[in-house]
């Protein structure tokens, strides 16, 4: 979770946000390294006062390098990006579908696969009930229960506005758009709670449509929906 000392991204719970943590810092990184080179370079050269543009007269050499080097670093950004963004969307096979449409100015989410009776709406908790320990502006009266160790694909909606549909913890988020629906694998390896928040400004009420993940066994999961 976010707290206010947090510096970077939050300590993620599966493998997806790992690997985007990693990119990011990668990224970071690789700006960084970059800024410094050609700032360093720039100063000294200014500083020696020898003009390198001065004695240039041509060299295949160092076209050839400050082409290749720069195509190349831009291909170690590219292509782990491209990996991430079709990881984060999943493969074809899921144990478990759940549909997740967003609402002004609540979430619902509809378990369908396994019959009637699983459907839930998902509004913000009252300050004024909540519970001693409970987060505020980010607890739910009714939280999504889905079971770890499963691929559970999230197939995200809207039913009026454009909202997004966001898991900081997980590294995802993805636009919930009305008459369209994006996929998205949720997978997780341990049990545990996740919180995020509409990301997508949809309306007055925008910050008070929080989204609770809880991560539970596969028994507590199915106990848990059977109303
Ligand atoms: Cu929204």
């Amino acid at each position: 979770m976010s707290m206010f000392n947090s510096l970077g991204l939050q300590d993620c719970f599966n493998n997806i946000g790992v690997e985007v943590f990693l990119f990011h810092d990668y990224c970071l990184l690789l700006g960084l390294v970059i800024l410094v080179a050609v700032s360093l370079g720039s100063l000294l050269s200014l500083g020696s006062g020898v003009y390198f543009v001065g004695v240039y007269s041509s060299s295949e050499l160092l076209e050839l390098v400050w082409t290749v080097v720069p195509g190349f670093l831009l291909m170690s950004l590219g292509v782990p990006s491209l990996f991430l963004m079709y990881y984060i969307e999943g493969g074809f096979k899921y144990d478990l579908t759940v549909k997740v449409l967003g609402h002004q100015w609540y979430w619902s989410y509809e378990l369908g696969d396994y019959g009637e009776g699983w459907d839930l709406d998902s509004y913000m908790m009252d300050v004024n009930s909540l519970e001693v320990g409970g987060y505020r502006l980010l607890c739910v009266d009714n939280s999504l229960v889905l079971p770890y160790l499963t691929k559970v694909r999230a197939l995200v909606m809207s039913s009026d506005v454009l909202h997004s549909w966001a898991l900081p913890s997980l590294g995802l988020k993805t636009d919930a758009c009305p008459g369209r629906l994006n996929s998205m694998g949720l997978s997780v390896g341990r049990p545990g709670s996740t919180f995020g928040q509409c990301s997508e400004i949809c309306g007055v009420n925008h910050s008070f449509m929080p989204i609770h993940v809880e991560w539970v066994s596969w028994e507590a999961f199915l106990s848990s929906c059977v109303s």
